[in-house]
């Protein structure tokens, strides 16, 4: 009998064929969750700790199957019974536990440390919603809650709890772990999920999302990052930071010294990774533990500095988190003590540099300033971004401790955006050039086949047989259907106005006019988004319902809609951005130069084999040096154009508005169709914003934008020359593998010895 046939009669008492996908799920979690958890974890002295408020990690059973290298025989045994794999996966529900970018990040990078054999957990927090489902009425986006939490999931709760000393009460914890594995690795790593038994999850009835955020007790873990837009709410950000931090200080402390660390040498055992700043709290928090196990102050300090590094994610100001220190007295009186020792150190050292203060003249604490200052490392996550960091936002910085500073160009894990994602190209690469590419080697031997018409009509048959599986996805998940000949692209990623979805709605009104004059696309357009919007920002909720509306009436209208078509993806989240990337042809990578830390999501389009259209932005400048100015569609003015007209003020939104080119565009907005479809104040507040001030300059480079778009539309029918082009991205792609860029972390900050199996 096989271990399927096995675990299925244990648990349902019936053959493979009897059960529904549902208890297939049940079968298979068990099996993974038992073969994860034969796998030693590491023993090493040396551990990393990956700190970050943040783990989008997806679906988890095809990616673990994988990883014990068990997929295939699996995947045979269900279909031999008629079971799918894929079927089967609907059951299980995806962890919201992040935002975006940032904590997909996160979850790319334990699976790089994992497969890389590197002793190194993930520390964070156990949200139980995590982020707010999107759902869309009367074309505008509603949040409610995404309880994801079912008992049939990969939480494994551990015997591990802790106190944690707020100034009012102490909270004891409870640890979660999600076993990490890593593609053909026989050790497995953690995400260490703190908790609070507490959390009263039963308070919310209806699916809308409103809660008392000063009853810390049932509420701390119940959401990723709730909105801190007024006084309550930041209270409890603050909270929920202060909880994962000193968790993760006592399980880093407690871990050591079960392996014989006498604190003073710490450093030797541990070394703290700092994503973003939400877990900067890390740094007083470590120097009050070790103080209060006799280590005297300055020692403290200095071990603290030596074991933590920073990784910025963001230039825009508002990112940059800043505390008021009246509201962290209220919660974490102790650390406030700490904070200003540290601060009154740097005020001596660097008197009157008000940049590089920690406590502002205002009484705000500023994160980012406490981890470059107590932290060994600083690194930016594109090369234009890490430039920008010495030269522009941190510049201050730079000049006093220039050797902390450095570039890692974030990367994606191979295994889940092509192993997973896209099994038939990745199948096929196989095929053409060996597996090795798996492990990152040789992926650009790929070049070779470039004028190879069999794999040119090859990679054509592959990127047809994912736009099918994408119009399945969206039919089963929304009802829509979607024109499989039609060339795709697709902008997905959070709503704001700097990644300017907007633009791209812009251009949807451009073509609209456009094939309502006669011009007929050669090839049907479809335009997919996708991205959440933060509940609170108003400007962005408004731009996600013009795309709706504007979805509507293109639908509505049986001149265009043959041509064209707009969809908004629903509850944007990992798990459809499996179907959309492998089905893509255009990956829209538009922000306004300087604003993109990096994007992920264009790495993972490029591996897909989708082409960029893009500003020189972020990573797209990166994929632009790596694949010529022949495979990529650049646009748009640069990073030192756009950041000399911030300093300058020189931008002036309505002097583009006034252009023959784009005032019929922007005047469309609020047609006499568009309000008979959409919302007046929505449309109107959005309209004004437009012309009056458009702070990420989308009518700076929309004449640009619009004409690249086009010729990128024309050049797609010349196929073979378009798949030439795919050629060179996805075999170009390798760099932005995040297992390279997890090895240039341990080689240059972190310094573990790698396990080889
Ligand atoms: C979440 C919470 C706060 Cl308070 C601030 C920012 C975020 C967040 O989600 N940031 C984020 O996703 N940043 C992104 O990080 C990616 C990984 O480095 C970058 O690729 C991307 O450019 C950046 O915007």
């Amino acid at each position: 009998m096989t271990k399927l046939e096995q675990y299925t009669l244990d648990l349902f008492n019936k053959p493979i064929r009897e059960c529904t996908d549902q208890e297939l799920y049940k079968v298979l979690l068990d099996l993974v969750r038992d073969s994860s958890q034969d796998l030693p974890t590491h023993e090493d002295k040396r551990k990393l700790y990956y700190f970050s408020a943040e783990f989008l990690i997806g679906k988890l059973l095809s990616n673990n199957l994988l990883n014990l290298g068990i997929y295939d025989e699996v995947n045979d045994e269900l279909i031999a019974n008629g079971k799918n794999i894929m079927d089967i996966e609907q059951a299980e529900f995806e962890p919201s536990l992040g935002n975006g970018g940032l904590g997909r990040l996160a979850a790319c990078f334990v699976d790089s440390i994992t497969t890389l054999g590197l002793n190194g957990d993930g520390v964070g927090l156990n949200y139980h919603f995590g982020l707010f489902k999107q759902v869309f009425k009367e074309n505008q986006q509603h949040a409610i809650k995404d309880p994801w939490i079912t008992g049939d999931d990969w939480l494994i709760k551990s015997s591990k709890t802790y106190d944690v000393p707020f100034k009012d009460f102490t909270l004891t914890s409870t640890l979660y772990d999600i076993d990490v594995l890593g593609y053909n690795q026989n050790k497995r790593n953690r995400l260490r999920l703190f908790d609070l038994d507490s959390v009263n999850a039963d308070i919310i009835e209806d699916g809308t999302i409103h809660f008392d955020k000063t009853n810390i007790l049932e509420n701390l873990t119940l959401f990723l990052y709730p909105d801190d837009s007024d006084h309550e709410g930041e209270l409890l950000r603050i909270y929920q930071q202060y909880f994962m931090v000193s968790n993760g200080a006592q399980l880093i402390i407690d871990e050591a010294i079960e392996k014989g660390s006498n604190l003073h040498d710490l450093a030797d055992y541990a070394v703290i990774q700092i994503n973003d700043t939400h877990p900067a709290f890390v740094i007083p928090e470590m120097i009050r533990l070790l103080t209060g196990r006799g280590i005297d102050f300055d020692e403290a300090v200095e071990i603290v500095q030596s074991m933590t590094a920073f990784t910025n994610h963001t230039i825009l100001a508002e990112a940059l988190e800043k505390w008021p220190i009246n509201a962290l007295e209220d919660v974490i009186p102790e650390i406030v003590e700490i904070i200003r020792q540290l601060d009154a150190r740097k005020k001596a050292e660097f008197p009157g540099n008000t940049a590089v203060e920690i406590i502002d003249v205002h009484g705000n604490v500023h994160m980012a300033n406490i981890a470059i200052h107590y932290g060994f490392s600083v690194n930016g996550v594109a090369a234009l971004h890490s430039d920008i960091l010495k030269a522009e936002t941190l510049k201050d910085f730079y000049e006093i401790y220039p050797e902390k500073f450095s570039n890692k160009t974030n990367g994606i894990t191979f295994r889940r955006w092509i192993m997973d994602a896209n099994k038939e190209l990745a199948d096929y690469l196989d095929n053409l050039i060996g597996t090795e590419w798996r492990n990152n080697e040789n992926l650009e031997s790929l070049l070779d086949f470039q004028n190879d018409i069999e794999v040119i009509e090859k990679l054509r048959a592959i990127k047809f047989n994912n736009k099918l599986r994408l119009k399945k996805h969206l039919q089963d998940t929304m009802g829509v259907e979607i024109n499989e000949h039609s060339i795709i692209d697709v902008q997905i990623k959070r709503l704001h106005e700097y990644k300017r979805q907007q633009m791209n709605a812009m251009y949807v009104i451009y073509k609209y006019f456009d094939i309502k004059a006669g011009n007929i696309p050669a090839t049907p357009i479809t335009i997919l988004f996708g991205g959440k919007a933060a509940n609170a920002y108003t400007i962005a909720r408004d731009i996600i319902h013009l795309i709706l509306t504007l979805s509507e009436l293109i639908a509505n209208d049986p001149e265009v809609s043959p041509h064209l078509q707009v969809v908004m993806v629903e509850n944007y989240n990992v798990a459809h951005a499996q179907y959309l990337i492998p089905a893509a042809d255009i990956s829209e990578q538009i922000s306004l130069a300087s604003k993109e830390a990096s994007g992920t999501g264009n790495m993972k389009f490029m591996l897909n084999g989708a082409l960029t259209l893009g500003t020189m932005d972020g990573a797209n400048v990166e994929i632009h040096g790596l694949v010529g100015d022949e495979n990529i569609y650049t646009f748009g003015q640069s990073s030192e154009y756009v950041i000399n007209l911030y300093n300058t003020g020189g931008y002036n939104s309505n002097a583009f508005y006034q252009r023959d080119t784009i005032k019929p565009i922007i005047d469309f907005i609020v047609s006499d169709e568009m309000l008979a479809l959409g919302d007046s104040t929505r449309l109107n507040r959005l309209y004004n914003d437009i012309i009056s001030k458009d702070w990420f300059m989308a009518l700076l480079d929309l004449e640009d934008y619009i004409e690249t778009k086009e010729k990128m539309l024309a050049e797609y029918e010349d196929h073979t020359a378009w798949t030439q082009k795919t050629i060179v991205n996805i075999a170009k792609a390798g760099f932005f593998s995040s297992d390279r860029t997890i090895n240039q972390y341990n080689e240059e900050i972190w310094h573990l010895t790698p396990h080889k199996n």
